[in-house]
């Protein structure tokens, strides 16, 4: 298709990217699609947005843009109607929602309706947010609006988490996830990451959220709105461990980096589809 917007998927899409985030040989329900149960980790669901163009570019709406400088902030996701399809034909369409001024930095947040292009039925919601650094100081007076579990920051609870779930990033984990979808050289190639001023090619801030996304849905179910910030990067190989605690229908949960102990993801939250006990 020429149509940037419409995006089509299938089993081998659905497994490539359960690999991208984690899945291992053995859950047959990730990585089998003749098993019983095959399905795709449902942080799937901001994929089809990736071709689609939302009518400006980001020199359009912040001063002294480098797509070198360009990092993920923030990324939230609803799934508007279940089971997630693991084949189906897509239309997305997104659109402006809001630009930041952060001082040095810029926020800018795209907003992304995705459609069953044979149905017309809503699929995902998404909001998409870049930091985009040395971006800033052009003076917006807009602080960003609420719009409610989209720009949500989850506060965990102050007891211990109610689950933790560790799992290791391969060397390779960057450089099988982008075929899903996300080329960006700067988790591939050090010549691009060095010049945003990273020595090494850094994860897709979306591979972490798959990762979590994936620890949510083993521990508590399905999920039907996930928000996450970006708090700092993750380099392929190291270990993701992720603390979730769950009070009625919500999972709050942050992803630190083992070797170091810093966040990769802050304040985020998830959800629950009925609890997370319905049958999907
Ligand atoms: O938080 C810092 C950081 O390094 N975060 C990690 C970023 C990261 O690794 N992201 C993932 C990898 S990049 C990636 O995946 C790119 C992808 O290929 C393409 C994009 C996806 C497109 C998808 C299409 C579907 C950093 C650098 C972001 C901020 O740190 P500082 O500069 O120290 O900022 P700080 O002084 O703490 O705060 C300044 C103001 O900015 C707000 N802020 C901080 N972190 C934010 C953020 N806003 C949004 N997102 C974040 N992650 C702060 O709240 C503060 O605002 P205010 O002054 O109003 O309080």
């Amino acid at each position: 298709t020429t149509d940037p917007s419409e995006f089509s998927y299938d089993d081998r899409d659905v497994i490539l990217y359960n690999l991208g985030v984690g899945a291992k040989r053995t859950d047959l329900k990730y990585v089998f699609e003749g098993d019983d149960e095959f399905q795709v980790v449902p942080s799937y669901g901001v994929i089809p947005t990736f071709g689609a163009r939302a009518g400006f570019g980001y020199d359009e709406v912040v001063p002294n843009f480098s797509p070198m400088m360009l990092l993920h902030g923030e990324q939230y996701l609803e799934i508007r109607s279940f089971p997630i399809p693991t084949e189906a034909t897509l239309l997305s369409y997104p659109k402006l929602v809001d630009v930041v001024d952060k001082g040095k930095s810029a926020v800018v947040t795209t907003g992304s309706l995705t459609k069953d292009k044979a149905t017309g039925k809503e699929v995902f919601y998404n909001e998409t947010t870049v930091f985009i650094r040395g971006s800033g100081g052009f003076g917006g007076a807009n602080k960003g609006s609420d719009r409610g579990n989209a720009t949500r920051v989850y506060q965990p609870p102050k007891r211990n988490p109610d689950a933790v779930v560790e799992a290791q990033t391969t060397e390779e984990q960057a450089a099988v996830y982008r075929l899903s979808g996300d080329r960006n050289p700067l988790h591939i190639d050090p010549n691009f990451s060095k010049a945003g001023g990273f020595d090494v090619p850094i994860l897709h801030g979306l591979c972490s959220f798959g990762f979590a996304a994936r620890a949510i849905v083993e521990k508590y179910g399905q999920f039907r709105s996930i928000k996450v910030r970006f708090a700092g990067t993750v380099l392929p190989g190291q270990t993701l461990v992720t603390e979730l605690w769950k009070e009625g229908n919500t999972v709050f949960f942050q992803v630190k980096v083992k070797e170091t102990g810093k966040f990769a993801i802050s304040g985020a939250g998830a959800e629950l589809v009925d609890g997370g006990k319905a049958k999907l």
